[in-house]
């Protein structure tokens, strides 16, 4: 695999001369000031990658380049968004890189209750508690008709959850769910949430399908005649939220997405994490399915409890058999003669992590850990495998 880190840019707490020494050769990274929508000028992507290789790496894969909410809805200013979206793809691709990023989860990107939450070591990890998020939906943000969406015992447990917790608490779960985890940029408040919820108010699940597959159908040809490969990410948490839908959850939301568009331009950023937060998504067997579409991947675990909780584990540890995993891709690697992108997504906060302000997730010393761990289990596979 090729070995690579998230990088947020010269605002980011982790260098890139900490990335390189990790072990990575390239960086993931995004024009972050650029607002959403706008295209992203050639001198700009020059100026990003010559700082990269100028630290010893290269740049090949954009996480993200942002999707505007108007595509998302097809209102507004939707169809400029478009084409704004085909001149910065033929730009980044003028420029050399290879692989674009990007969601289709309308409003929030992804959704952690807990960004400290304390492993039985001391580490921190992020945690996504169920009862938590409903009682921030049903009773802190009081998101209309938002009790439609859970049964009445789950309704109970969000109340007996909401008056277990103190106001520190309550306004800890609000800022994690609403300040906007790094991919979100943007930091919300209540009122321009539920602003941006009501507009979403007549769309559902297959209306947002087809809006995507009509993006997909526009932009998947300009990125192949460019030689770009695009790359969704899958919905984080993999189920709808907020009454909004979600449509990159499942296998079968997965095939329908590369049946509907077969460009192989139009491609997976294969999350691990993501998918595996749902025990239905039998990762080894994705990658089998859907491997010549995967064109980049995150690779993390998550361990689930029985109300459907979840924390995100150590990457060798977790509900996802991350040995089967990499086998997988190995075996996949030397089918396409493909080096595929991959990075250690997230990672605990530890050791000296624990004294900085990171991006969520984003620590240094957790990530490395997380790096070399799967580094020695691919050399581990691929010397098996010879
Ligand atoms: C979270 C990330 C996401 C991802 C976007 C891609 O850590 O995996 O924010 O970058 O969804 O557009």
């Amino acid at each position: 695999m090729h070995q690579t880190m998230r990088w947020y840019g010269p605002h980011d707490p982790v260098s890139l001369r900490d990335i390189r020494q990790a072990g990575c050769a390239g960086v993931v990274t995004a024009l972050h000031h650029i607002p959403y929508g706008e295209v992203w000028p050639v001198a700009e992507i020059e100026k990003r990658k010559q700082e990269i290789e100028a630290a010893g790496m290269t740049w090949t894969v954009i996480e993200s380049l942002p999707v505007h909410d108007d595509i998302k809805r097809q209102t507004g200013h939707w169809k400029q968004y478009i084409e704004n979206y085909k001149t910065s793809l033929r730009h980044v691709a003028a420029c050399g890189l290879q692989v674009v990023t990007y969601n289709f989860m309308p409003v929030l990107d992804w959704l952690r209750t807990d960004i400290e939450y304390e492993m039985p070591d001391g580490s921190r990890a992020l945690y996504f508690e169920k009862a938590a998020f409903a009682a921030f939906d049903l009773f802190l943000l009081k998101r209309p008709n938002a009790e439609k969406d859970y049964s009445a015992a789950e309704i109970d447990t969000a109340r007996r959850k909401l008056a277990a917790m103190t106001e520190a608490e309550k306004e800890r779960v609000f800022r994690n769910l609403l300040l906007g985890l790094p991919g979100s940029d943007d930091a919300f408040t209540p009122e321009l949430v539920l602003a941006e919820l009501e507009k979403y108010r007549h769309i559902d699940a297959s209306q947002l399908r087809r809006h995507l597959i009509d993006f997909l159908l526009e932009v998947a040809p300009v990125a192949e005649a460019c030689g770009l490969k695009l790359a969704i990410h899958p919905d984080d948490p993999p189920y709808p939220v907020l009454g909004l839908p979600r449509i990159v959850s499942t296998e079968h939301d997965l095939a329908y997405l590369l049946e509907a568009v077969p460009s192989e331009a139009n491609g997976l950023c294969f999350c691990t994490g993501s998918l595996g937060a749902r025990p239905d998504n039998l990762i080894p067997h994705l990658i089998r399915r859907f491997g010549n579409r995967i064109h980049f991947l995150h690779l993390r675990n998550t361990r689930r409890d029985a109300e459907g909780n979840f924390y995100e584990a150590d990457h060798l540890d977790g509900d996802t058999d991350m040995a089967a995993v990499v086998q997988e891709i190995v075996l996949l690697m030397q089918k396409t003669g493909v080096s595929l992108p991959m990075r250690p997504d997230h990672g605990h906060q530890m050791l000296d992590d624990l004294n900085k302000k990171t991006y969520p997730g984003y620590s240094a010393i957790g990530r490395l850990r997380g790096l070399a761990e799967l580094r020695g289990l691919e050399l581990g596979i691929l010397q098996r495998t010879r």
